[in-house]
């Protein structure tokens, strides 16, 4: 096992720095290692080498200037070599290189929203092409939260009323997992997704359709299963069951056709046209029993998104 530079026990490395941090990291994890069993192996040895025996005198010490003068110059060498090997590292990765691509990341509970310098956005789902630089520009609109995206070896507070940045060079094609790494309510664990790393002619396409996904469900005509997926992408899962529980949103279960009560005592036979308005303008008709708390997806879902949810709720019969 490479256990300096490498990965040993870290996560994959996904980013261009990861590995300068790993090499900090794993530095100082080492020198811990070292000093903390050097420590205890010479204090074990001690206490065994100079327990009491009886007659046995000890010498009379008042010091030894050379001894101290080297256990406090050695440390101080250590902490600040620490010291200049961290800075150097951070003070490269303050700032963002000019050119990087910003994409702003708003946190919520229990939901992260992306929005591309096009002003497209995604909830949950982050995208990203490969060996850009791209620059996070975050803030909460509720608790602090904390973006983390292991493999970047990324990882920064999401505070309400500030702005944060972070900026990183993803090297690694492919699915890396995002979490919130500050305690944030109930549903905090429920705060993740996947940035997917792709090369730039797929991120230009997911910008402008929502990618090579959409793609081969529409080559397949399986509209439900692209609904399923905004489904789990957009966080309609975090409300909405699929299973006839009802949760902080009613169940899209026997949802389509069936004859729904609203809060104002009105009844409505549920169709297409319905469960459009119900995205986009989720206020408009609130399901008697419900408090209003779904957030409009208006510019958040593309038409053929809604097609595919329309779709899918159709399919749960
Ligand atoms: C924060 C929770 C929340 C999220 C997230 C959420 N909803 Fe809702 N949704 C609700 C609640 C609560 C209601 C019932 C009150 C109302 O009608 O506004 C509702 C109602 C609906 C209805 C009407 C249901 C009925 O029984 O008539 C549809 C359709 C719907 N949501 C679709 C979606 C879709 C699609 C998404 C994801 C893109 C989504 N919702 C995300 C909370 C949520
Ligand atoms: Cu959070």
């Amino acid at each position: 096992m490479n256990w300096l530079t490498g990965r040993f026990m870290l996560p994959p490395q996904g980013s261009a720095f990861a590995d300068q941090v790993d090499t900090t990291f794993l530095g100082i994890y080492w020198l811990s290692v070292v000093l903390f069993w050097g420590i205890t192996l010479t204090t074990l040895y001690f206490a065994w080498r100079y327990q009491y025996k009886a007659g046995r005198v000890t010498p009379h010490q008042t010091h030894n200037t050379t001894l101290e003068i080297l256990w406090s110059v050695i440390p101080l060498l250590i902490c600040v070599g620490l010291f200049f090997w961290g800075l150097n590292g951070y003070m490269k990765y303050a700032v963002a290189p000019g050119d990087a691509m910003e994409i702003s990341v708003t946190g919520k509970q229990w939901l992260w929203e992306f929005t591309y310098p096009d002003g497209s956005k995604t909830i949950n789902d982050m995208h990203v092409p490969v060996n850009k630089p791209v620059r996070l520009v975050m803030t909460s609109e509720d608790v602090l939260h904390d973006f983390f995206v292991p493999d970047m070896r990324v990882k920064m507070d999401v505070i309400p009323g500030r702005y944060t940045q972070v900026w990183f060079t993803p090297t690694v094609l492919g699915a890396h997992t995002f979490t919130c790494a500050e305690y944030c309510g109930k549903d905090h664990s429920g705060m993740k997704g996947i940035m997917t790393v792709e090369k730039q002619e797929d991120f230009d396409k997911f910008l402008a359709t929502g990618g090579t996904e959409w793609e081969t469900y529409r080559d397949s005509g399986d509209w439900a299963g692209w609904g399923k997926l905004q489904y789990e992408r957009k966080g309609c899962n975090s409300c909405h069951s699929v299973d006839g529980t009802s949760s902080k949103g009613p169940t899209w279960k026997g949802l389509f056709g069936k004859t729904e009560t609203l809060g104002t005592g009105t009844t409505l036979v549920v169709d297409d046209a319905y469960l459009q308005e119900s995205m986009l303008q989720p206020n408009a008709k609130v399901v008697k029993g419900f408090e209003p708390i779904m957030p409009t997806f208006q510019g958040l879902l593309r038409n053929h998104e809604i097609k595919g949810l329309v779709a899918y709720i159709q399919s749960l019969k």
